[in-house]
């Protein structure tokens, strides 16, 4: 479906105008999302606004670098008062209303402007307002580009700290096919505000727990190659957790490794979690992961896309899979294409 995409004007317009704001990102947050809440909270702290930040989920340790005073988890008690009185309710990097997780019901049922800044394709008619664009980099990008409207140069070392994490993390350190000149001349101007670009690298990818190792450790051992090597399908399941003493949180960004072996072209992660099976998709060029997750409830981006799928057995949903992958690999990686 669509919806009416307003500009930056339109956007900076409404920080500038409005007084206080609720900001809030996807449940498992990422690097985009919170980087994203980092940045516009000092910005709009910094014009005198009333701001806070609320997410379902709390702050993975990675990203406590970013002063974890101002990331709040929700509790209805603490915050709906609140939430139901704030002018704005920005909802960064999701634009589906399920991914903000149980502060979902109380932001419908708010007074507030809710608006979307997100960068993935097919928004839901869940908010007020909409600035959208599924082919910049991250949301990062897309803030920046608010920001610069708002505020121009005077972006000050905290918003450029979080802008750079959003971009770093979403572009996979830079290496994503969207990661165009623009981008790097976003990433040169946040570093003029004196953002150390490897203390940013460490803090978020090199600053594991020994219990992630070991768990990558075992999903390594275990991951299965096919189609001529061009696929691989990792799992992760319930013993795996137990073994390595890991937690869901610890399995972040590890469905990339399924992808950095040559010739790989597509690469899959199930993870068995408490309430289902959570899938994530990863693959290169033409080949659309997106519409492989949508035959299981989900979707994403071409390349980058996950789903999940509640109540179901992780031996059910292997099952499923292979069924899938059958046609979708025919189609999509043989070639045989039926019109
Ligand atoms: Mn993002």
């Amino acid at each position: 479906m669509t919806v009416p995409l307003s500009s930056t004007r339109e956007i900076a317009r409404l920080l500038s105008e409005r007084n206080s704001f609720l900001l809030t990102t996807h449940v498992n947050p990422d690097g985009d999302g919170l980087g994203c809440e980092y940045g516009l909270y000092h910005v709009l702290r910094r014009l005198g606004k009333k701001v806070r930040v609320v997410n379902a989920a709390s702050l993975p340790e990675n990203y406590a670098f970013l002063d974890g005073d101002i990331f709040e988890t929700y509790d209805g008690a603490a915050h709906d008062a609140w939430i139901m009185s704030a002018d704005v309710v920005l909802i960064l990097d999701t634009n589906e209303i399920d991914r903000i997780g149980d502060l979902g019901k109380i932001v419908r049922e708010s007074g507030a402007v809710n608006v979307i800044i997100d960068h993935h394709p097919h928004p839901t008619a869940i908010a007020d307002v909409y600035f959208i664009d599924d082919q910049a980099s991250s949301t990062g990008e897309l803030v920046f580009s608010i920001l610069r409207e708002l505020i121009g140069q005077d972006f000050g070392y905290e918003a450029a700290l979080g802008l750079y994490t959003a971009i770093m993390t979403d572009t996979g350190s830079f290496r994503f096919p969207r990661s165009t000149p623009r981008v790097h001349r976003i990433a040169a101007d946040l570093l003029e505000h004196g953002v150390d670009p490897a203390r940013v690298y460490e803090a978020v990818y090199e600053s594991f727990p020994l219990r992630r190792a070991k768990l990558l450790g075992l999903m390594l051992r275990d991951i299965a190659s096919i189609a001529d090597d061009r696929v691989t399908v990792a799992i992760i399941t319930r013993d795996m957790f137990n073994e390595a003493g890991a937690e869901e949180e610890d399995v972040d960004d590890m469905v990339n490794y399924g992808l950095a072996i040559g010739g790989v072209k597509m690469t899959i992660l199930l993870v068995e979690h408490s309430k289902g099976v959570r899938m994530s998709f990863r693959s290169r060029g033409d080949i659309p992961v997106n519409e492989l997750a949508a035959r299981f409830g989900g979707g994403g981006h071409r390349n980058a896309a996950g789903a999940f799928v509640s109540d179901t057995a992780l031996d059910e949903i292997r099952t499923r899979l292979k069924e899938e992958l059958e046609d979708f690999i025919a189609v999509h990686l043989d070639g045989e294409r039926d019109g």
